[in-house]
C-alpha cells in the first residue's frame, strides 16, 4: 500500500470516481488498495467536483451527511461529513428521477438552508441563522460509486460523501422553528421513514454550524443563493424505477418526484 498519495494519485482517484458517477458503474473501495487519509480524501472530493466545474457545472453548496444516528447506523461510520453541491445535481420538484443515472440510489428526508450571505468565519447558531435567507424541506438523493454501498469513513468523502441529487421544496422565511418538526418519506403513498428535524444534531441549526467550520476548514466558499443540506433525519431508502417519491414535513408544503427507469 501506498503511504502518502501525491497529487498525480489524488488526481488519478478523483478521475476514476468521476468515471464512476458518470457510467453509473459500482467500483472497488478505493482504501482496499490504497492508503487514502482523511485529508487526501477532502482533496480527491475537491478535485472530483473540478472535473464536474470543468465541463461546466456551477458549485451551488454544500451537503453534510452522517449527521443522525439513524444515517450513522446504517452505514457504521459516526463521523460527520461534507460532500460539495453542483447545480446539475438539482432536481426540480415534480420532476422525474431517471433511475438509470444512477448506481443504487437512496432517498432521505432533510432540512436545507438557502444562504443570503456568506458563511465563512462564522461559528455560532446566531451567527450562522444572520446569513440564511430561507428554509426548505429537501430530499437528497445519495448513490456511493462503490460496490454494495459498502465504503470506510475516507472512501466515502473521497466520493462526495455520496452526493448525487437534490430536490428542493418551497422556501420559507427562517423565523418559522424548524428544531423539531415531523417529517416523513413516502414511497408509493405508503410512510418509509418517519422521523424529526431534531435528529439532525439536535438541531439543523447545527448542521449549518458544521458546514460553516467544513467550508473554513477546506476553503469552501458558501453565500449567496447557495444551498445547504443538514444531513437525513432517518436512514436513507433505497428507490426502484417506478415509484413515487413524497416527503411530508410538518409546516412545509410536501415535495414529490417520479423514479422512471
Ligand atoms: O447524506 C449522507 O448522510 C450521506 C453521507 C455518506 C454516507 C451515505 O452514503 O449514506
Ligand atoms: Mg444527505
Amino acid at each position: 500500500m501506498n503511504k502518502n498519495m501525491n497529487t498525480m494519485a489524488q488526481l488519478d482517484v478523483a478521475a476514476k470516481l468521476d468515471e464512476a458517477a458518470r457510467s453509473a458503474t459500482a467500483i472497488e473501495q478505493i482504501s482496499l488498495t490504497t492508503a487514502l487519509s482523511v485529508p487526501d480524501a477532502y482533496r480527491v472530493q475537491r478535485l472530483s467536483v473540478n472535473l464536474r466545474v470543468a465541463r461546466g457545472e456551477k458549485p451551488s453548496g454544500m451537503k453534510l451527511g452522517l449527521t443522525s444516528r439513524a444515517k450513522m447506523a446504517q452505514v457504521g461510520i459516526s463521523t460527520a461529513v461534507c460532500g460539495l453541491l453542483t447545480d446539475a445535481m438539482a432536481v426540480e420538484e415534480g420532476h422525474e428521477l431517471p433511475f438509470a443515472r444512477y448506481i443504487h440510489p437512496r432517498a432521505e428526508p432533510e432540512i436545507a438552508f438557502l444562504l443570503g450571505k456568506s458563511l465563512r468565519g462564522l461559528g455560532t447558531i446566531p451567527e450562522v441563522a444572520r446569513a440564511v435567507e430561507a428554509v426548505l424541506p429537501a430530499i437528497e438523493i445519495i448513490d456511493s460509486r462503490y460496490r454494495n454501498f459498502k465504503f470506510s469513513l475516507a472512501d466515502v468523502i473521497a466520493d462526495n460523501s455520496s452526493s448525487s441529487a437534490y430536490i428542493l421544496g418551497q422556501p420559507i422565511p427562517t423565523r418559522r422553528a424548524i428544531d423539531n418538526v415531523g417529517m416523513v418519506l413516502l414511497i408509493d403513498g405508503k410512510p418509509a421513514e418517519i422521523g424529526s428535524s431534531a435528529a439532525v444534531l439536535g438541531s439543523p441549526w447545527r448542521a449549518l454550524v458544521a458546514a460553516a467550520h467544513f467550508a473554513d476548514e477546506y476553503d469552501v466558499d458558501l453565500g449567496p443563493g447557495d444551498i445547504i443540506l443538514s444531513g437525513g433525519a432517518t436512514a436513507a431508502v433505497g428507490l426502484a424505477a417506478g415509484q413515487t417519491v413524497c416527503l411530508e414535513v410538518n409546516g412545509f408544503a410536501p415535495i414529490q418526484f417520479k423514479v422512471t427507469a
